[in-house]
């Protein structure tokens, strides 16, 4: 036996109403409880901490992914829609899938993107910039990725709004067996069916980047049946996690007129500022890991076959890690936020994401003076996703 420290342990539920409604205090709880946590409602571990989360991510081998990267652990339970082959998988499989669309998401092919999302948000922003009220959230934080990623990977039009359903439902089910969850995989038959079917070759665009992950699949070795679940992937991920980046940047800079003034001034500060955003209001707040033997974490061993809670969100805002962490400050350095996670599994995404995210803020640093609250913001709760149902704003003009 070596001796440990005794571990610390929380009452805390980090899926309450009230934890996600303001996490933030119970992060900062968590934090200077430990650096790794014994959650007992749950049985399961947690780490709040920079260092700690970023350590767990740099070590996929002892904290797997293949046994679910939500609280429920597929060892032990069968999952409720087949595993991801890309999220919820390990080496050497998860290499495969993740060539695949990391090819789709490249560098080249986000240059090729970049005129049509820019284009795109240049427009819509405009067209609120007149001084109404809209709602920020279905008028832009939703409309924009629902355009242009769906065009993007060749979504016909109709049908749509089911990728947010099932986006919304698939971010619910990584948290325990809440109301949340059940309520979110209760109603939602067409949804899932929707979704499945236009996973399949014959339903995309060729061109989009839908079609692109079948041929490049193909190419990869795998059936069609397993290229349609890397297209599920996509369709899972690329809506509510923008859609909430983007709505959490408008909250942001309607909170912090002075950073909104600092932004308009200097336009090129758009991508820093969607990075500071991440930081600041991480839109995926947390993701889970499972040990595959004792392992170490910030002086803690955790057995094997243990489910660990990673607070991205609460890493985000470590003081050990950042200066005045509550501060929100498009000038700081915010590369090391762990919004878009770390190592093998770091968000595939991310290139895309900060495109969309630098062309609506690069936009409204164009077209409005100031961008003024018209009405409370109301929450959308979600074990995952932190952001909102509505933003009634004003986009004031320059005079
Ligand atoms: C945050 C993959 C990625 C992306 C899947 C899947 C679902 C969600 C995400 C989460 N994700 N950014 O089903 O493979």
């Amino acid at each position: 036996m070596t001796a440990t420290a005794p571990v610390a342990v929380s009452d805390l539920d980090p899926f309450s109403t009230d934890f996600l409604h303001n996490p933030y205090p119970a992060h900062a709880a968590l934090r200077d409880a430990g650096a790794v946590v014994r959650l007992e409602r749950y049985g399961i571990w947690a780490t709040a901490r920079h260092a700690e989360v970023r350590a767990a991510l740099h070590d996929p081998e002892a904290f797997c992914s293949s046994a679910g990267v939500g609280m429920a652990d597929f060892r032990k339970e069968a999952p409720w829609r087949p595993p991801s082959l890309l999220l919820e998988a390990d080496p050497p499989e998860h290499t495969r899938a993740r060539r695949v669309v990391a090819g789709v998401l490249s560098a080249a092919a986000m240059r090729r993107l970049a005129d049509t999302f820019e284009a795109a948000a240049d427009e819509m922003v405009a067209g609120l910039a007149d001084g109404r009220t809209f709602d920020a959230m279905p008028e832009l934080a939703v409309r924009y990725p629902m355009r242009v990623f769906s065009d993007a990977v060749g979504l016909p039009s109709e049908g749509r709004e089911n990728l947010l359903h099932y986006a919304r439902m698939v971010f619910n089910t990584f948290g325990p067996r809440n109301e949340l969850f059940t309520t979110a995989i209760a109603e939602n038959a067409s949804t899932r069916e929707w979704i499945m079917d236009h996973c399949r070759q014959e339903k995309l665009a060729p061109g989009g980047m839908g079609a692109e992950i079948h041929t490049r699949a193909a190419a990869e070795g795998f059936t069609p049946d397993e290229a349609a679940m890397l297209v599920r992937s996509f369709l899972s991920a690329g809506i509510d996690t923008t859609v909430h980046g983007l709505g959490n940047a408008l909250l942001c800079l309607a909170q912090h007129p002075g950073q909104f003034a600092l932004l308009r001034a200097e336009p090129d500060r758009a991508r820093a500022a969607f990075e500071e955003v991440l930081r600041f209001e991480a839109p995926v707040q947390t993701f889970f890991r499972t040990t595959t033997r004792p392992v170490e974490l910030g002086g803690t061993t955790i057995p094997a076959g243990e489910k660990v809670l990673l607070l991205l969100a609460a890493a985000n805002r470590d003081p050990r890690q950042w200066e005045s962490p509550d501060t929100f400050d498009i000038s700081r350095r915010a590369t090391g936020q762990v919004g878009f996670g770390f190592g093998i599994h770091a968000c595939v995404g991310m290139a895309m994401a900060r495109l969309e995210g630098e062309a609506v803020l690069t936009a409204l640093a164009r077209h409005a003076a100031g961008i003024e609250h018209d009405g409370p913001p109301r929450r959308m709760l979600n074990n995952t996703l932190r952001g909102l149902e509505s933003l009634p704003l004003r986009l004031t003009t320059p005079s």
